[in-house]
């Protein structure tokens, strides 16, 4: 592994830009449960049959259950070294540009700026009547919680599946792909569209592709290097 650690570094140190792209794997040593691994599960729903609108339109109450225990537990949970390391590399390479599938703001806590969060933040509302936004961090929420200025019924800020994620953020993650000479993608089975043709886009352009997963994924027959091992263990040594 230290001959793989080390041709990562010479790959991170010579890109000028780098992209990082970020999977519920960087969050799973502080506790978050990852979607399709282990513990993943809650209450026998899959994420994908819970984290739609039409779950949310024919049952916000169980929806609303499901966000509100993920917010209990994300509020608990701390930056682990890997989300530490990225914002140790942002600093150093200030062409670095972060893009998170999360939705649990934990690498801003670790002290990234400028996170591209392409699937929102489980802490960010918005209005279902009149679309007005808000940043709430209470650990748990009422169990329809409604908009202070029409009394609308609330949503969590995040893309559901079916849903289009924001233009904006997309266009600037798929610029900074096409533009990177390296991306590193972090623990992410790589199966959610579109953020999974992210890895494609860089290779397409030339970019040093760098994985680090606890097992490979469709990414790694096309990656320069796969560093199979958790990423808490394994960004330090990136980033050292
Ligand atoms: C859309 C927010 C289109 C909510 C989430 C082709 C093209 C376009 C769309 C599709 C398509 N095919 C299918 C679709 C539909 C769908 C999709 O991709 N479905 C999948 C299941 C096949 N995509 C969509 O619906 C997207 N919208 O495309 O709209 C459209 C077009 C026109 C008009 C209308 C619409 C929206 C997708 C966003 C869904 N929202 N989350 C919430 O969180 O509540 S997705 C959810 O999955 C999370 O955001 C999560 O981040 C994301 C990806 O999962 P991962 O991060 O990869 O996590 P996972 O558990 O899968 O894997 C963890 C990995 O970590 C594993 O590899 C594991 O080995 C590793 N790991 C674990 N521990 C560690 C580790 N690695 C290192 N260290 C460790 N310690
Ligand atoms: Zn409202």
């Amino acid at each position: 592994m230290d001959a793989l650690i080390a041709r990562a570094r010479a790959l991170l140190a010579r890109a000028e830009n780098v992209a990082v792209l970020c999977g519920a794997g960087v969050s799973a040593e502080s506790g978050v449960p990852t979607f399709r691994g282990q513990g993943g599960l809650w209450q026998d729903h899959r994420p994908e049959d819970l984290a739609t609108p039409q779950a949310f339109d024919r049952d916000p109450e169980l929806v609303w259950r499901w966000y509100n225990w993920r917010r209990g537990l994300i509020a608990a949970c701390r930056p682990n070294p890997a989300h530490l390391a990225l914002a140790r590399l942002q600093e150093r390479k200030p062409g670095l540009c972060l893009i998170t599938q999360n939705v649990d703001g934990l690498q801003q806590l670790a002290g990234s700026r400028d996170v591209i969060e392409l699937h929102g933040s489980i802490w960010r509302l918005r209005c279902t009547a009149c679309g007005a936004e808000a940043e709430d961090r209470r650990p748990a929420l009422p169990a329809l919680p409604r908009c202070a200025a029409c009394g609308g019924l609330l949503r969590p800020g995040v893309v559901w599946f079916g849903e289009q994620l924001d233009p904006v953020l997309l266009e600037r993650a798929w610029q900074t792909a096409g533009a990177c000479q390296a991306m590193l993608v972090v623990g992410t089975s790589a199966v959610v569209q579109p953020v999974a043709s992210l890895a494609g886009v860089a290779k397409a352009a030339g970019a040093a592709l760098i994985e680090v997963n606890l097992v490979t994924t469709a990414n790694s027959q096309s990656a320069d290097l796969t560093l199979l091992g958790p990423a808490g263990r394994i960004l330090p040594q990136l980033t050292a």
